[in-house]
C-alpha cells in the first residue's frame, strides 16, 4: 500500500503548485483543474473503475453498475489560494486506494461503489463554498452559478465552456443523487484535535455554519498628496476599523471573523481609494451566534463608514448550515474503527452539502500541527495509509452490509 499512495501522490503533488511559495493554486475550469480531472479518470480507469461526468462537472468513477443505493466516497481536488497538498486530495487519492484494497483482497460488494471528485468545493475563483454538490442537490441555483465571475470577470459559464463543459446542463440532478445510498468523505483534519489526543483517525459530528459576505466601501478618489485629511473620504479607514471590529465581535461572541481577501479599487500608492471590496469568512457553532456575528460587523462597518462620508454594503454571497451528521451512521462507523473520536470541525465540505440529502459521513486523518488553506499543511504518511485503511473497512462494511 505504501508504494501505491507514494505513486498516486508523488503524481499529484507537482499539479498546480506554485514553486515559489509551495501553495496550491488549483482553481476550477482552469487548465490545472484539467490535468487533475485527467489524473483522476487515468487513475480510476486503471483500477477497472468507468468514469463519467454528472451535469455539474463532477467526476464519478464506479465499480460496479451505477445505479440506487451506491456507496460512495471521495472528496475535491481544488485548492484555495495558497493552499496545501493535503485538503481534498488525500480524501481522493485514500478513495482510490482503498477501492484498490478491497479489489486486491478479492471483497464482492453487494452494492455498487463509487468515487467522485466533486467540481470546484473551495469556491477560490467563483466565490462560493461547494459548487459541484451544491449544484449536484439543487440548494445553488445554476442560473446565478452560470453568472457567478471570477477576478478577471470570466463567469463561470464561460469558463466551462472554454473547458469544453456545457453550462447550459448545470442543476439539480436527480439520477445522480438518486444513486447515493451513502457518502463517505475522508479528509485531513483542519484542527489539532487528533493530535492533541493522540489519534491517528477520528469521525465527525459537526460541521459550523459559515458563510462568506462581500463588504464594499465606497469612498472617494483622490491624490494622497494634495488632499487635505478633512476633505477625504477614503473607504480604506473604515475597512480597516471594521477588521478590527470583526475580531472584537468574534471573540466576544465565541465564533470566528476573517477579511482574508480585500481588492483595492483603483490601487495606486500615491491615490487615495475610491472603492474597497473585502470579504468577511464568519462561523460558529450555531447559526443564530454566526448571524448575530455577522450583524455587529455590518453595524461596525455601517457607523465607521458614515464617520468618514463613505458607503457601505454588505452582500451575503455564500452560506453554509449548520450540519449534524446521523448520529446512527456516525457511531456506527466508530464501531467498524473499533472506537476513535468524534469531533466537529469549523471546515466546510462536500458531506456537508450531501448531509441534507443522503446519509453522510466523514472521517478525519491527524494533521500534527492543525494548519491548514497554508503550504505548511501536512500529515504523516503513516497517518495518510491508517487514513487508507480505516476507509477500507468503511467501505468494505458498508458494501457487504
Ligand atoms: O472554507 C472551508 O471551510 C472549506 O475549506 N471550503
Ligand atoms: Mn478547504
Ligand atoms: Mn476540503
Amino acid at each position: 500500500m505504501t508504494s501505491s499512495f507514494h505513486d498516486l501522490w508523488s503524481e499529484l503533488e507537482p499539479l498546480g503548485r506554485n514553486d515559489r511559495t509551495g501553495g496550491y493554486e488549483r482553481y476550477a475550469w482552469t487548465e490545472v483543474d484539467l490535468q487533475l480531472r485527467a489524473w483522476f479518470a487515468e487513475r480510476a480507469a486503471g483500477m477497472g473503475l468507468s468514469v463519467e461526468y454528472d451535469r455539474n462537472g463532477n467526476q464519478w468513477a464506479w465499480w460496479g453498475t451505477p445505479g440506487p443505493g451506491a456507496v460512495v466516497t471521495g472528496s475535491h481536488l481544488d485548492s484555495v489560494p495558497g493552499g496545501g497538498a493535503f485538503d481534498g486530495p488525500l480524501g481522493v487519492v485514500s478513495a482510490l486506494l482503498a477501492v484498490a484494497d478491497l479489489q486486491a483482497r478479492g471483497v464482492r460488494p453487494g452494492r455498487s461503489l463509487a468515487v467522485v471528485n466533486f467540481a470546484d468545493e473551495e469556491g477560490a475563483r467563483f466565490g462560493i463554498a461547494c459548487i459541484g454538490s451544491q449544484l449536484l442537490t439543487g440548494v445553488l441555483d445554476p442560473e446565478r452559478a452560470r453568472r457567478l465571475t471570477d477576478a478577471d470577470g470570466t463567469t463561470l459559464a464561460d469558463a466551462m465552456s472554454a473547458a469544453g463543459a456545457d453550462p447550459a446542463a448545470l442543476g439539480r440532478d436527480v439520477r445522480a443523487l438518486d444513486r447515493i445510498g451513502v457518502f463517505v468523505e475522508l479528509h485531513v483534519e483542519q484542527g489539532v484535535h487528533l493530535n492533541d489526543v493522540g489519534a491517528a483517525i477520528g469521525v465527525a459530528s459537526a460541521i459550523w455554519p459559515h458563510g462568506r459576505w462581500r463588504c464594499s466601501f465606497h469612498g472617494e478618489g483622490n491624490h494622497a498628496g494634495t488632499t487635505r485629511l478633512a476633505d477625504r473620504r477614503d473607504p480604506m479607514l473604515p475597512f480597516a476599523s471594521t477588521v478590527l471590529a470583526a475580531r472584537d465581535v468574534a471573540e466576544r461572541a465565541g465564533g470566528v471573523a476573517t477579511f482574508g481577501k480585500v481588492l483595492v479599487r483603483p490601487g495606486g500608492t500615491n491615490v487615495i481609494a475610491s472603492v474597497v471590496d473585502a470579504w468577511l469568512d464568519s462561523r460558529a457553532p450555531d447559526e443564530t451566534t454566526v448571524r448575530s456575528l455577522v450583524d455587529a460587523v455590518a453595524g461596525a462597518a455601517q457607523e465607521a463608514a458614515d464617520r468618514h462620508g463613505v458607503g457601505f454594503r454588505l452582500e451575503e454571497e455564500s452560506w453554509s448550515p449548520v450540519v449534524n451528521f446521523r448520529s446512527a451512521l456516525r457511531d456506527h462507523l466508530v464501531g467498524v474503527l473499533g472506537g476513535v473520536p468524534v469531533l466537529p470541525t469549523g471546515a466546510g465540505h462536500d458531506a456537508g452539502v450531501l448531509a441534507a440529502h443522503v446519509p453522510t459521513a466523514m472521517l478525519f486523518v491527524r494533521n500534527p500541527t492543525g494548519v491548514s488553506h497554508s503550504p505548511a499543511e501536512r500529515a504523516e504518511v503513516a497517518d495518510c495509509l491508517a487514513g487508507v485503511q480505516a476507509l477500507a473497512a468503511v467501505l468494505e462494511d458498508l458494501v457487504t452490509s
